[in-house]
């Protein structure tokens, strides 16, 4: 059975990998000539344990060959990206329409199509459907969302469970034939609406409790007690799980998959504050710095700020929608000389952060840990102490710093306890 992946990005591109590998003859289709010719050098930007060796193997198995265009097959898998229109922040569907329009052109009876891609409720029976209808040939269509948390794509590629929302009991039966032949986690049937609507719950649940964490974090601080604390005693109970607070919520997911939801739900209010209360959150660092400086009597404008993080989250390079560059950009309005520090993302915005921490904080009056990469909780701060500048500020949004090193002042996002020398 031949299958055709269309959108070879960080999705798309495994899918096909893991495809070629359970022993089906996969076409993978991209638009990007680019990423066709790094894909048949065995070249991926994909940064994920095992995908390297998986990708390798499955070229030289021969079972996996990628083009520029469409090609005819019994099985389309779509994984193009879904992104979120800046202003209007609503889903951009142009990607997606087309790679449905390219399979209409080529669909003959009895073809399977799966669309993978995250997507506004509805989408499938009311975008996707008509296109494919107005060939006038029988197929099969399921929604199947992807759930990989990055950093661990690979493993959990195969072993998540998955689920299989077909537009009928047929086209959910053939689609979750599919998945049965790499899946090891359970296969739960439903149907195409429910299946959109779950996979943006499982994200939208996320951004709403980080928000919750977020604002009890900005309640600690205003009492005075230690809200990473607090969270940890609450969780000990069995069934309460508060998430972290933190700068703000990065990532290609959990920015977007919420306002997917509430696309066509104007009544929305704990959503849309959830999405208020989280993008607010550079903003409360960048006050959280100038009211440190001020109580070091430092105008904000003479110091010099480092800002450890790009990544959206530990240890992974991805850095779209980085709160670090945005705490970068509001403080770039009050002092040119903010560093950006990563030891993983090479480059973001036309910036390239500084790889090494040392050079970053060389003479700097305030240093923020944005991300909770684990090179940041192995630093020797008190070693460093000489590099930095007079009264260094340590500003900790992750609770990376348990104890205030000997010369700092330590200010600890939810933390209220006032700065210590
Ligand atoms: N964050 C917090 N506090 C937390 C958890 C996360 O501030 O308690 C921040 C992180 O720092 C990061 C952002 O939120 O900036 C998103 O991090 P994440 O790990 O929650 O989200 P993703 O985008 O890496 O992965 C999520 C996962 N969804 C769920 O866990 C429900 C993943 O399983 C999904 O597959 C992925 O979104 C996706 O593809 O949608």
């Amino acid at each position: 059975m031949k299958i055709c992946v269309v959108g070879l990005g960080y999705i798309g591109l495994p899918t096909a990998a893991i495809l070629a590998k359970a022993g089906f003859e996969v076409y993978g289709y991209d638009v990007n000539d680019l990423t066709i010719s790094s894909i048949r050098n065995a070249k991926t930007t994909i940064e994920e344990p095992g995908f390297e060796d998986l990708l390798t193997e499955a070229l030289s198995s021969k079972r996996l060959h990628v083009g520029n265009s469409i090609e005819r097959s019994e099985v389309y898998i779509v994984a193009v990206s879904t992104s979120l229109d800046p202003r209007s922040k609503k889903a951009d569907l142009g990607p997606l329409t087309k790679a449905v329009r390219d399979i209409a052109s080529v669909l003959t009876e009895g073809d399977l199509v799966i669309i993978e891609s995250t997507v506004p409720p509805g989408t499938t029976t009311g975008l996707i459907k008509p296109i494919l209808d107005a060939k006038k040939k029988r197929y099969f269509l399921a929604f199947c969302p992807e759930r990989v948390l990055p950093g661990n794509l690979v493993h959990e590629m195969v072993n998540n469970n998955r689920i299989i929302g077909g537009i009928d009991e047929e086209s959910t039966k053939k689609a979750k034939a599919i998945y049965h032949k790499f899946c090891k986690g359970q296969l739960i049937e439903t149907d195409a609406l429910t299946a959109e609507l779950a996979k943006l719950f499982e994200n939208t649940y996320r951004t709403v409790n980080i928000a919750l964490a977020n604002e009890i974090a900005l309640l600690a601080e205003g009492l005075g007690g230690d809200v990473w604390d607090a969270i940890d005693l609450a969780n000990s109970h069995p069934r309460v799980y508060i998430h972290q607070p933190g700068p703000g919520v990065g990532g290609y997911c959990l920015t977007k998959d919420p306002y997917f939801l509430i696309e066509g739900f104007r009544d929305s209010k704990i959503i849309r504050e959830a999405l208020r209360i989280n993008s607010k959150m550079p903003e409360h660092v960048v006050k959280t710095v100038r009211e440190a400086l001020s109580a070091v009597k430092k105008d904000i404008k003479g110091s010099k700020i480092a800002i450890l993080g790009v990544a959206y989250k530990g240890n992974v390079a991805d850095p779209r929608e980085s709160q670090g560059y945005c705490i970068y950009s509001l403080l770039k309005k009050f002092t040119d000389d903010v560093v950006l520090q990563d030891p993983y993302v090479k480059e973001y915005m036309d910036i390239r952060p500084v790889k090494v921490v040392n050079e970053a904080i060389k003479g700097a009056d305030v240093v923020i840990l944005v991300t909770e990469h684990d090179d940041y909780k192995k630093i020797d701060w008190e070693s460093m102490h000489k590099k930095l500048g007079k009264d260094p500020v340590l500003i900790d949004t992750r609770n990376l710093i348990k104890v205030r090193p000997k010369g700092y002042i330590l200010i600890r996002l939810g933390h209220g306890r006032k700065a210590r020398r």
